[in-house]
């Protein structure tokens, strides 16, 4: 679907939770919800519905411009994301120049192809090796690198992972499916709102061949996390 059909639905669907903000009625917010069923594959949430409705009411007291919250939220679903992320480590996997330079200075060098931004400022990249496996977390909140990762997942932000990755960071990845050696030092890296912390993955094997590009389809968010390895 293109980029103007999205901004309709979106358009589409402010109209129906106004319904059901307006009325506070579940008869209507459940009426919205039908009438939205047909082109949607899923209803929406019960927090999604009451965010849209919020933004409808300050959107019709002008408190808030539409247009801007498109921008914003286009650019989080669509531009922003662990794809960014992606190209920073292909390209420090095919350009060992750049790879020296992203370690040394990890801001600069993710600088370098325009990446940063709000939430990802002042960016550390650590190196993944057979001897280190690096584990990113933010033990008081959830600071994640929003430009190169995108939002943070869920478990991310989650009480017990925020606690246990850093007193039990081996069964942690157990529990993602990553089994790391023993041999292995799993170092952990405490995110703050001043520093954002990505991991270079390992290039894995059997991809010798590939291209930048290539590789930059293979690097998954949960390996720059360091909750998986590729
Ligand atoms: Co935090």
């Amino acid at each position: 679907m293109s980029r103007d059909g999205q901004k309709i639905d979106r358009r589409k669907f402010l109209k129906g939770a106004a319904v059901g903000a307006a009325a506070v009625s579940s008869t209507a917010i459940s009426n919205a919800q039908d009438q939205e069923s047909a082109d949607h594959q899923h209803a929406p949430s019960d927090i999604a519905l009451r965010v849209k409705a919020l933004e409808t009411v300050l959107t019709e007291k002008n408190l808030v411009d539409p247009s801007v919250l498109d921008e914003v939220v286009d650019r989080y679903e669509n531009r922003i994301g662990p794809q960014n992320g992606a190209k920073v480590v292909a390209k420090a996997w095919v350009d060992s120049d750049y790879k020296a330079r992203l370690l040394d200075d990890g801001t600069a060098a993710i600088g370098e192809l325009d990446l940063l931004g709000t939430e990802g400022e002042h960016m550390v990249v650590v190196e993944n090796t057979a001897e280190v496996h690096n584990l990113v977390v933010c033990t008081l909140c959830s600071c994640y690198p929003w430009p190169t990762l995108g939002l943070p997942p869920t478990w991310y932000k989650s009480s017990a992972f925020r606690a246990r990755a850093v007193i039990e960071p081996r069964a942690v990845l157990r529990e993602f499916g990553l089994e790391v050696s023993d041999e292995t030092e799993i170092r952990v890296w405490d995110s703050t709102a001043e520093m954002r912390y990505l991991v270079l993955p390992r290039r894995p094997e059997g991809a010798e061949d590939m291209n930048e590009s290539e590789l930059a389809d293979v690097v998954t968010r949960d390996s720059m996390i360091g909750v998986a390895i590729l």
